[in-house]
C-alpha cells in the first residue's frame, strides 16, 4: 500500500486515479457525513452546485428528505441545516436522504468520484477507514483534503496524519514503505505534534477561526473528538455515500 496525501482537491491528480480515495473536510462535511450516517440515514447525496441539489431533492419524498447546504460556514437559505453535525436528531434523521452541498468538502469528492473506492473520513471516524484500508489493502491510497477554497487547512491534513499514524501502528510497514509522496511525511508530522492538543489545532485554524466567529464553538470541540463513531460512508453511485 501507497499512501499519497493530498492538501486540495485542486492538487489532486484525476489521472491515474488510486485504488482507493479517502476524501477529508474535518470542518466540517465529513464530519456530517459520519454522524448522520451512524444516526441511521439512509444515504448522504453530495452536490458541488445548490441548484442541482435542490432539482435532485424535489424528486424525493418529502417526508424522506433533508437539505443542507452550506455557503462561507453559513447555512444557504431554503435549506432546512447549514453543516453542522449537532444539529441532527436521529429521530429525523433515521431513514432519510441528506441532500448536502457545501463550500469545499463536495468538491474534493467530486475530485475523486472515479475512484473504484470512494470513503470520506474526519477524526471522529478515522478508526473506521483505517480498519477498512487494513482489510482491503488497497495498492494506491489518497488522502484528499478539501482545504478552504484551493488553500491548506489544518484541520484535513491534520486528519490525514491521524490515518497515517493509525496505519502505521497497524501494519508492518514503515513509513518510508507507506508514504508515497511528501506530504504523507509532513501531515504524519502534524499529527505528531497536536495529537494531544486537537481542540487548540481547531481553534488556531483559518476555518476555525471562521467558525468560531460564526458562534460554533461546540462543533469545533465535536469535530476534534477522535474514532467516537464505527461507521464507514462509502461512495455507492457517483455522489452518493451510505454506510458499509
Ligand atoms: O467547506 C466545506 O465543505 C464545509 O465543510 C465548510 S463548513 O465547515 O460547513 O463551514
Amino acid at each position: 500500500m501507497k499512501v499519497f496525501c493530498y492538501h486540495t482537491p485542486e492538487l489532486t491528480p484525476t489521472d491515474p486515479i488510486p485504488t482507493c480515495a479517502v476524501a477529508i473536510d474535518v470542518l466540517r462535511a465529513t464530519t456530517t457525513i459520519a454522524t448522520v450516517l451512524a444516526s441511521g440515514a439512509e444515504a448522504v447525496q453530495a452536490f458541488s452546485d445548490i441548484d442541482k441539489l435542490m432539482a435532485a431533492s424535489e424528486n424525493w419524498p418529502e417526508d424522506k428528505r433533508l437539505r443542507a447546504g452550506e455557503r462561507g460556514g453559513a447555512k444557504v437559505e431554503g435549506c432546512d441545516f447549514g453543516n453542522s453535525p449537532l444539529e441532527y436528531d436521529a429521530d429525523r434523521v433515521r431513514d432519510a436522504r441528506l441532500f448536502l452541498s457545501t463550500t469545499n468538502g463536495t468538491r474534493a469528492l467530486q475530485r475523486v468520484e472515479n475512484a473504484p473506492l470512494l470513503v470520506t473520513a474526519a477524526l471522529v471516524n478515522r478508526q473506521a477507514v483505517v480498519n477498512f484500508l487494513c482489510d482491503r489493502a488497497p495498492d494506491t491510497v489518497y488522502l484528499v483534503g478539501s482545504g478552504w477554497q484551493g488553500s491548506f487547512s489544518l484541520e484535513d491534513t491534520v486528519c490525514a496524519g491521524a490515518i497515517v499514524a493509525s496505519l502505521l501502528d497497524r501494519t508492518d510497514f514503515s513509513l518510508e514503505d507507506l508514504a508515497g509522496n511528501d506530504e504523507t511525511v509532513a501531515a504524519l508530522a502534524l499529527y505528531q505534534q497536536w495529537r494531544d492538543r486537537l481542540v487548540s489545532l481547531m481553534k488556531i485554524a483559518s476555518h476555525g477561526q471562521r467558525l468560531l466567529r460564526l458562534g460554533n464553538d461546540a462543533d469545533l470541540e465535536y469535530c476534534a473528538k477522535e474514532d467516537i463513531l464505527d461507521v464507514l460512508p462509502i461512495q455507492k453511485d457517483k455522489g452518493v455515500l451510505v454506510s458499509s
